[in-house]
């Protein structure tokens, strides 16, 4: 028998069972049906409050999709969640068709009650899925897409993963009118446009009423058994539409192993900055005499804080405030730095350099990339088989966490400081700051370059990445 026919619990929950070849590295695999995934409505308890919110799950409850080595992503969408939708696989770097993104013209939305499917050969890593559809991201249409090695298969490792969230219950098209309006979508009696002064940064445009991981806050935060002395691969998610997080692991050690599914050198810490939409591999070593150890993650520039607690057996778990002592800094670019890819791009000179400049501010609320919004764009022409180098520049006050849609690139300069940096396909951009990345140009197609906070994204902070198949 073929060896990846197992995903757990699958079988029992998909009321079809065909079994067809898929061909990969030269080998026939049995694979089951596609995955089924539903994006629906579902309602969540935050503080004690229900909140309707969507969410991205198999028949059997799982969010999102965890798939085994060589296994292909082979999914059905059904859209039952009341509205158009689209869904992109965030890491992923399938056919342009399959992107999941309507902006570019190769896809349309999933009608309500439609359903659309999807088969490529998945990327490792950590990676997600989320709408690329109007505000839903803030409504929690977000879920994990796990590709899993057979190293990671081989490994005794505990995997453990965490998407983190901000939430408000406020209607995500009011957060944008409050913001675009020009009223001060802050609480409190800051002034618009003031909430930092003296040439800091500014951050969190918005005010949310809870930060999740995994759906919770710590006022009932999930509490994951670990093993004595055991290992854990926290596979780390920023979900959140406008918020950066710093990790924290208390008392524990970490190793990076992995950013945005691409192995780094092993890089030992204890606070991770993770801006939106990043991912973060982490193996951590429980201690041999046990306790209860939080995995915290704190906004940025706020005391606020989210997290989950890793507990050995018998461990008494105690409550761990949602509110950290000390406010946090800014996320920045400092583990980035240190970051260097375990399989860097080969050594080659650029045959495109584009500059991209990044500006705007929050008064009025306007979002550009080379002075333009997506309505009149201008696209970064590549050929085929190019090596594209783009520097970045944020003439801005505010950092922006820039993705790019199809690829992974290199960071291969920091504030000009050159180096041989972690493949990613999301960089922060800091505030008056500069990120040159660099990238193959081998999946023709147009590709969107954004911003991954959502309300940038939603004023147009957006550009594309153009080739064709010929060219
Ligand atoms: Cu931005």
């Amino acid at each position: 028998m073929p060896s990846v026919l197992n995903r757990r619990g699958l079988l029992a929950a998909t009321a079809a069972f065909t079994a067809y070849g898929v061909t990969q590295a030269g080998r026939t695999y049995a694979q089951e049906g596609p995955i089924r995934l539903s994006a629906e409505r579902r309602v969540l308890d935050v503080n004690g409050r229900a909140a309707s919110v969507f969410g991205i799950r198999q028949p059997n409850g799982t969010a999102g999709v965890v798939l085994d080595p060589r296994q292909r992503f082979v999914v059905a969408l059904a859209n039952e969640s009341g509205e158009p939708t689209i869904i992109h696989w965030h890491g992923q770097t399938p056919p342009v068709r399959q992107d999941g993104v309507t902006d570019t013209g190769f896809e349309t939305v999933i009608a309500a009650g439609a359903a659309q499917t999807y088969d490529f050969a998945p990327r490792p890593g950590t990676h997600w899925m989320h709408s690329h559809h109007g505000l839903q991201e803030q409504v929690l249409m977000a879920a994990p897409l796990i590709v899993r090695t057979a190293e990671d298969a081989a490994a005794d490792i505990q995997e453990v993963t965490v998407l983190l969230h901000d939430f408000s219950f406020r209607d995500p098209a009011e957060i944008l009118a409050g913001l675009t309006g020009g009223k001060d979508p802050k609480a409190g009696n800051s002034m618009p446009g003031m909430s930092m002064t003296g040439g800091a940064p500014d951050l969190n445009d918005i005010e949310y009423d809870a930060y999740l991981a995994n759906d919770r806050t710590l006022a009932d935060p999930s509490v994951v058994r670990v093993a004595r002395a055991g290992r854990v691969r926290l596979r780390l998610i920023n979900g959140a539409t406008s918020t950066a997080f710093w990790i924290d692991l208390g008392a524990l050690e970490g190793i990076v192993v992995a950013v945005d599914g691409n192995p780094v050198k092993p890089l030992s810490v204890k606070r991770i900055p993770m801006a939106q939409a990043h991912r973060v591999d982490v193996i951590l070593t429980m201690p041999s005499d046990g306790g209860a150890f939080p995995v915290l993650a704190q906004r940025e520039g706020d005391q606020k804080r989210t997290g989950i607690i890793l507990a050995t057996s018998g461990a008494a778990v105690a409550k761990v405030s949602g509110d950290a002592t000390e406010v946090a800094a800014p996320v920045d670019n400092s583990m980035e730095r240190m970051l260097q890819a375990l399989a860097p791009l080969g050594k080659r000179g650029a045959d495109v350099v584009y500059k991209v400049e990044l500006s705007g501010a929050m008064m009025p609320y306007s979002w550009l990339i080379d002075s333009h919004t997506w309505a009149d764009h201008k696209p970064l022409a590549v050929a085929k088989g190019q090596r594209v180098e783009i520097e970045i520049s944020n003439r801005s006050a505010m950092a922006h966490p820039m993705h790019l849609h199809g690829h992974h690139f290199q960071v291969s300069a920091l504030n000009g400081t050159p180096l041989s940096g972690a493949i990613r396909d999301t960089i922060l951009v800091p505030a008056n700051g500069s990120v040159k990345v660099a990238f193959d140009a081998d999946n023709p197609g147009r590709w969107l370059f954004h911003c991954h906070n959502l309300y940038h994204l939603a004023v147009g902070m957006m550009t594309e990445v153009r080739y064709n198949e010929a060219s």
